[in-house]
């Protein structure tokens, strides 16, 4: 593990700059790397990356892990300790504890919720492991972690409103199957959203969490749909894919047409999604690009060799109507 190599050579450098009777206060002490990263990204050493993933809750993660997977590979220099929270978080944070307490080199996180994140990152800090964020972001101070790459949630809110408010010129009830309660993706796509309809005729007639998942999605809309009767819901907003092709179920259950008689926006854009928008059950979908494992392992290199980096780093989205997603299907790598 680099980090404990660095710091046998800092204290063998230390005891052998005492042995020859010279000060250890002297300049050349400098030349000798500083223990816990910081001591230059190059050299051979091998990086021990610990990554505190959410868990496995959407398709969209699937291709997030995947790609976290393959830039942190043997081949480009790292040893990944993956874990995998099930989407609980307290046990993402005794991940990433755990990862501080195996001394790892660095710590990525894609954190499920964005509070309650100050003291593990502080005790990180303590133990001079820089953090880099990948995905959603937190509410502590940006002091506290390296860098964050991610998307820009809020934008990608506002660009599925700005399509509904197009579309929906008459009184239009609408539903929101809502991602994880508290993570930053569910708490700006709802903003960005609600910002783009104001003044429309469409009125959120209920929301509720389905915690990014296709079974919660589901379970969610079939209550909606006892509660309110197809008849009486127009639209669906949901947070991501997966709820979407939840909802998907439950309205074809319910002996509605999605797509048709309950129309249907979702963001992420993943294959299936993607499909579903081709056949007409899904009318709009905003992207939120999963592929972020490469900029990370860069960002990750880059903090240990002690260069400066920028704070952070959105990647771009777009966005797909049913022509658009029959054009890029055959493309798409997730
Ligand atoms: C967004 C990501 C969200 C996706 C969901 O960047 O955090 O979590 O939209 C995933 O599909 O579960």
């Amino acid at each position: 593990m680099r980090k404990q190599l660095l710091s046998t050579l800092a204290l063998v450098g230390v005891m052998a700059l005492t042995a020859t009777g010279c000060s250890t206060d002297t300049a050349d002490n400098d030349d000798v790397a500083a223990p816990g990263g910081g001591g230059g990204g190059g050299g051979d050493e091998v990086i021990t990356v610990g990554f505190a993933q959410t868990g496995s809750e959407s398709g969209w993660r699937s291709a997030n892990t995947e790609s976290m997977n393959e830039a942190f590979s043997e081949e480009n220099g790292f040893e990944l300790v993956f874990n995998s929270a099930d989407n609980d978080p307290a046990a993402q944070i005794a991940a990433v504890r755990s990862f501080i307490n195996q001394g790892v080199d660095a710590i990525v996180i894609a954190p499920i919720v964005e509070d309650g994140w100050d003291d593990v990152l502080r005790e990180a800090q303590d133990a001079e492991i820089p953090v880099i964020l990948e995905d959603r972001t937190v509410t502590a101070s940006d002091d506290l972690y390296a860098s964050w790459v991610g998307l820009d949630f809020e934008l990608e809110g506002q660009k599925a409103g700005e399509w509904a408010a197009e579309e929906f010129t008459e009184p239009t009830n609408m539903v929101v199957l809502e991602g994880t309660t508290g993570s930053a993706p569910a708490n700006d796509r709802a903003a960005g959203f609600d910002a783009a309809i104001e003044g429309t005729p469409i009125e959120k007639i209920d929301s509720q969490s389905g915690d990014f998942t296709r079974d919660g999605g589901k379970s969610v809309m079939e209550g909606f749909l006892q509660k309110h009767g197809a008849d009486g819901i127009d639209l669906v907003y949901a947070h991501n894919d997966d709820m979407g092709l939840g909802a998907i179920e439950a309205i074809e259950a319910a002996g509605a047409v999605p797509g048709e008689d309950i129309k249907i926006i979702t963001i992420d854009a993943v294959r299936d999604g993607m499909q579903a928008l081709v056949d007409g059950k899904i009318n709009y979908i905003v992207e939120c690009n999963p592929l972020l494992g490469e900029t990370a392992a860069e960002l990750v290199k880059a903090v240990l060799a002690g260069e400066e980096v920028e704070k952070t780093t959105i990647v771009e989205d777009q966005a797909f109507d049913q022509a658009a997603a029959e054009e890029a299907l055959p493309d798409r790598t997730y």
